[in-house]
Formats: C-alpha cells, sequence, structure tokens
C-alpha cells in the first residue's frame, strides 16, 4: 500500500535551541516531493540553504515530512520531525566595516584660499587572515571653504567640499 497523497514537501529548520516548532526556528527549505511512497521504500531528498546574512552560533537542524500534513497517517504524525545527528555551527560573514579616522585640517582657513584636509579609512571588518587586506586605504584632499563651526555631522550647518573616490591600485 503507498500513501494515499502523492505530493508533499519536507521542510527544514535551522533552530538556536534543541526543541522544533517554537519561536526560534526558521525555516531554511521547503522541499517538494511529488510520488506516492510504498510502504517499506524511501527516498532521500537534500537541499542547497544559503543562509540568511549576519547568522551566527550553533544551531540544530530539523527535517519534518510531510510539513503541512498533506498525508493522513492515522495516529502515526509524531515520528514526522527529526534532528539532526550533529550541530551546525555558523561563523559570522566577514563583512568590510570602513571606518573614518585621523581627521586633520588647519585651525584656520581663508576663502578664496585653498585649505588641506586628509583622514584615514580603516576596514575594521571581521576578516580572516587570509582576506584581510595589507594596506589601508588612505584619502586627502585640497579644497576651499569656510570654517565648520560645530562637531556634528549630517545636520544643517554641514556644507559638501568633495566626494573623493578611492580606486585599488
Ligand atoms: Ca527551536
Ligand atoms: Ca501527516
Ligand atoms: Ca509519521
Amino acid at each position: 500500500m503507498a500513501t494515499p497523497v502523492a505530493a508533499w514537501s519536507d521542510r527544514v529548520v535551522l533552530s538556536y535551541n534543541d526543541r522544533f516548532g517554537d519561536q526560534d526556528d526558521f525555516q531554511v527549505a521547503l522541499v517538494p516531493r511529488l510520488g506516492a511512497l510504498l510502504v517499506g521504500s524511501n527516498y532521500t531528498a537534500q537541499a542547497s540553504v544559503d543562509l540568511p546574512l549576519g547568522l551566527s552560533g550553533r544551531f540544530s537542524v530539523f527535517v519534518k515530512t510531510d510539513a503541512a500534513n498533506s498525508v493522513p497517517e492515522f495516529i502515526f504524525e509524531s515520528n514526522n520531525v527529526r534532528p539532526g545527528d550533529t550541530n551546525l555551527d555558523i561563523t559570522l560573514t566577514p563583512y568590510g566595516d570602513l571606518a573614518a579616522g585621523e581627521v586633520a585640517a588647519p585651525a584656520v582657513g581663508v576663502v578664496g584660499a585653498v585649505v588641506n584636509i586628509s583622514w584615514e579609512v580603516t576596514n575594521a571588518g571581521k576578516w580572516n587572515h587570509r582576506q584581510r587586506p595589507a594596506g589601508r586605504p588612505r584619502g586627502g584632499l585640497v579644497g576651499s571653504c569656510g570654517p565648520l563651526a560645530q562637531r556634528i555631522y549630517g545636520d544643517g550647518d554641514d556644507v559638501r567640499l568633495a566626494d573623493v573616490p578611492h580606486s585599488a591600485r
């Protein structure tokens, strides 16, 4: 005797804790099954999963077959969820994290003359050693300006002097 239904889906879930079905679960794959399954037979399924950005930590992996309960199984629904034998350790995606620093400008500027403003940009991201760039990009510009009265970026008194593109050499 085969399953009375020939289509269902298997759900793959990652969970921060070791319990399936609570709020920290999130689905990473829903794999459709087409074709009735005879008693005593089985099938193997797989999913290639894109892990969401920002995810890190140790996870339990669960699969729930017949995730939407398409197949009536009488009293035999309780074995449809199964955890993986091992946990899944996910390390954080290596991000670039540019940070500005060492901003240097002269104390006095005169309208009509140029002032030189320099700064340093560091990538403070979580690179592994192989990916870490050897040098730090450095910026610099010459422009003419009036004095910047306050030390708050992004408020109404800012004057944009220049946007300086950076490119690899
Ligand atoms: Ca859980
Ligand atoms: Ca079922
Ligand atoms: Ca079952």
